[in-house]
């Protein structure tokens, strides 16, 4: 905790004592996390640590939320009842960690109607992997497989973030997201068994998703802006690129198992590195969908910007309804 030693007097009053030098109090903050140590909500932190959090949460939030429309798009032709309540079931989960992370940067003073309001006005970001189309059923067992093994690789690591709401949001994610994963290659496998124009439909879907895939963990380390104050503070254990790196080499082995191959002829492993070596990423085309130009993205945000307005009459319902029941209560009490 971070609160014991900086027991800061209150400056407000006629009374107040001068604040300790923010430089210094900075310094003892770093030095906390760079020990490992867990920020929770009420505890002094940086105004800059509280804004990347911020940032980085409801990012994380939006992602989550706006990635439950590329599979909802199938959740009507899944080919079988079992398949459709795998599917249900995993885009509730992500409509819940949606919930989890609103909640988590909530504790850092940012109104869930800030952060949407922020999203549906195209100032906030979310992950570039959701504006790219589900064309067909295969596309549905690569994201479980790829996108949700990619969102793991990341967020295993979140579990240990230095803010502890944050962190513990992650642990109960990263428990749903294994499933995930697993249902998606699930669901490949039983491809892969399949016809020959079901092992095509697999390639295929391989081949659009690969590359914005390796994209999801954003710009190589040496032109990633945040990276280096969200090392320092314990918000990030492991770089864009390590992590990138340690996902392509996980999923060769299963991609072998599946029978499909990746589109990119420099993927090849390198005993000397004992890694996988790969080929050079656009991103052109990052930039190009990250700046609201990729095939989805306008597609995306009216989706969510019109369940927004849609939805307004159940948000005044169950405000209506919480002024009665507070009313209520107050009328007993007196
Ligand atoms: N897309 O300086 P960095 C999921 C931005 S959840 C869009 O390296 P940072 C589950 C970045 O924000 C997937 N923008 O940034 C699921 C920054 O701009 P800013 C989401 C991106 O924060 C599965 C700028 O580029 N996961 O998949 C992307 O240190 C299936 C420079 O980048 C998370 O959000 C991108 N791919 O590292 C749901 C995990 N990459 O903010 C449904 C938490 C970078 O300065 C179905 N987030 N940018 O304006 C993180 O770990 C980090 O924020 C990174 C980026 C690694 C994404």
């Amino acid at each position: 905790m971070y609160t014991q030693a900086m027991d800061i007097p209150n400056t407000d009053g006629p009374t107040a004592v001068p604040a300790i030098n923010e430089q210094a109090r900075e310094a003892e903050f770093n030095e906390r996390a760079g020990r490992g140590e867990i920020v929770e909500a009420k505890d002094w932190m940086p105004e800059a640590y509280r804004k990347t959090l911020v940032r980085q949460i409801s990012q994380h939030a939006h992602s989550e939320i706006v990635g439950m429309l590329p599979e909802g798009n199938w959740v009507t032709r899944a080919p079988s009842l079992k398949r459709k309540t795998i599917l249900l079931a995993k885009i509730q989960d992500e409509g819940g960690h949606g919930l989890y992370l609103y909640a988590a940067a909530e504790t850092l003073g940012t109104s869930r109607d800030q952060m949407l309001d922020a999203l549906h006005t195209g100032k906030a970001k979310y992950s570039s992997i959701f504006n790219y189309p589900t064309l067909t059923w295969a596309d549905i067992g690569v994201i479980g497989w790829l996108v949700d093994g990619a969102a793991i690789m990341n967020q295993v690591p979140l579990c240990r973030c230095s803010y502890g709401p944050y962190a513990r949001a992650m642990v109960r994610i990263c428990k749903e997201e294994s499933f995930h994963q697993r249902q998606g290659f699930d669901l490949l496998l039983a491809l892969s068994k399949g016809s020959e124009a079901q092992r095509a439909m697999m390639q295929d879907a391989v081949n659009r998703w690969w590359w914005p895939v390796l994209m999801m963990f954003g710009p190589h380390d040496k032109d990633s802006q945040n990276s280096e104050l969200s090392m320092k503070w314990g918000i990030k254990r492991i770089s864009n690129d390590e992590l990138r790196q340690q996902f392509v080499d996980a999923t060769m082995p299963q991609g072998e198992l599946l029978g499909v191959t990746f589109p990119d002829p420099d993927l090849r492993y390198n005993e000397a590195r004992g890694h996988y070596d790969f080929g050079a990423i656009d991103w052109s085309e990052f930039w190009n969908v990250v700046n609201g130009h990729g095939p989805c993205n306008k597609e995306r945000l009216q989706a969510r910007v019109d369940a927004w307005e849609e939805g307004a009459w159940v948000r005044e319902a169950a405000l209506a309804h919480a002024r009665k029941q507070a009313a209520r209560v107050a009328a007993a009490a007196a």
